[in-house]
């Protein structure tokens, strides 16, 4: 574990850098409060012992610098503190300090003290890794791996909160007579086509643009950078890359399974509002569908 020690007390410091050493530790070593905080943000110690009465921040100060900045991280704070300042430690512990002890430093004091540091930063980092992980899964659709429609909202409103004007395109995507490719070939094999069509839209797009699973049959496409006819260009390369798959479907007019598309552009009168963008893009779908299906409309 990285420690970081701070003391504006030479003596102190060396021996409290020994001690650190001596438990096997890595030491960062600052002589006063404002060049911790100033390692403290280079290095993320995972502990840090530090004196309580330093030159400009103080032990306390630096508690509470070190705790508002934390995020997903946490550093155990141990503060170094003369015999008997009750009033010390209660402020120490206040400000956001997890354990103390007291000078003159005991080595072996602050070595179990360290280990009980070690364990509980790995817990929080268990921890974070846990929460991103669900935070990941929660945006996640399991069938198609694709991005799901809470991911999809909050992409939008992202997207809607921008300040610098950016043009971007919705393509609505919707499997042709997919009902009957159920009816037909069974729910598994229906899956199989989802997964497979989903991997045809990831594949075709920019890395930076975002592929949703809208629900069920439903896709939808973000577009950035592209006004209307760039983003009928990359559908209409799109349809044809699923008609290319070649997934026999007796049950529709092509002979195999096919996508329509509607797109919406944001660029074009629609900077009041993704909801709206939605609706224009799904009916631009239904039009599509109207017309025959295997098409893209704008
Ligand atoms: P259209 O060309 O007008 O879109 O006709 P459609 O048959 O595709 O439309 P409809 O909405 O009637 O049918 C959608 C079908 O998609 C019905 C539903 O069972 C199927 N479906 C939705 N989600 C899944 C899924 O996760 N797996 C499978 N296998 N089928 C699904
Ligand atoms: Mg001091
Ligand atoms: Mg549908
Ligand atoms: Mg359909």
């Amino acid at each position: 574990m990285k420690v970081l020690i701070a003391d504006d007390d030479l003596i102190s410091r060396m021996i409290t850098k020994a001690a650190v050493e001596q438990a096997g530790h890595d030491c960062v070593v600052a002589v006063d409060g404002d060049e911790a905080w100033e390692l403290y943000q280079v290095h993320q110690p995972g502990a840090v012992v530090t004196d309580l009465m330093m030159p400009g921040l103080n032990g306390l100060d630096l508690c509470r610098a070190i705790r508002e900045s934390e995020d997903d991280s946490y550093t155990y704070l141990i503060l170094v503190t003369s015999h008997g300042s009750r009033d010390d430690v209660l402020a120490g512990m206040e400000a956001g300090a997890d354990d103390y002890v007291t000078k003159p430093l005991d080595p072996f004091n602050l070595r179990i003290r360290l280990l009980a540091a070690q364990r509980i930063t790995s817990l929080h980092a268990d921890l974070a890794r846990y929460r991103s992980a669900l935070t990941e899964q929660a945006r996640t659709d399991p069938l198609t791996k694709l991005h799901n429609r809470l991911k999809l909202t909050e992409d939008l409103a992202e997207l809607q909160d921008r300040t610098e004007p950016h043009d971007f395109c919705l393509a609505m995507v919707d499997v042709d007579n997919f009902k009957s490719y159920n009816d037909l070939y069974g729910h598994p094999a229906g899956d199989a086509a989802l997964v497979a069509i989903a991997s045809t839209l990831a594949g075709a797009v920019r890395e930076t643009d975002g592929v949703y699973r809208f629900g069920g049959e439903e896709f939808l496409l973000l577009l950035h950078g592209q006004d209307a006819d760039g983003a009928e260009g990359v559908m209409e390369r799109i349809r044809s890359a699923v008609h290319a798959l070649q997934i026999e479907h007796t049950g529709d007019p092509d002979g195999v399974l096919t996508i329509s598309a509607g797109v919406a552009s944001y660029a074009e009168g629609h900077r009041s509002g993704t909801e709206q963008l939605l609706k224009d893009a799904d009916l631009a779908l239904y039009a599509a569908k109207a017309s025959g299906r295997n098409r893209v409309t704008v």
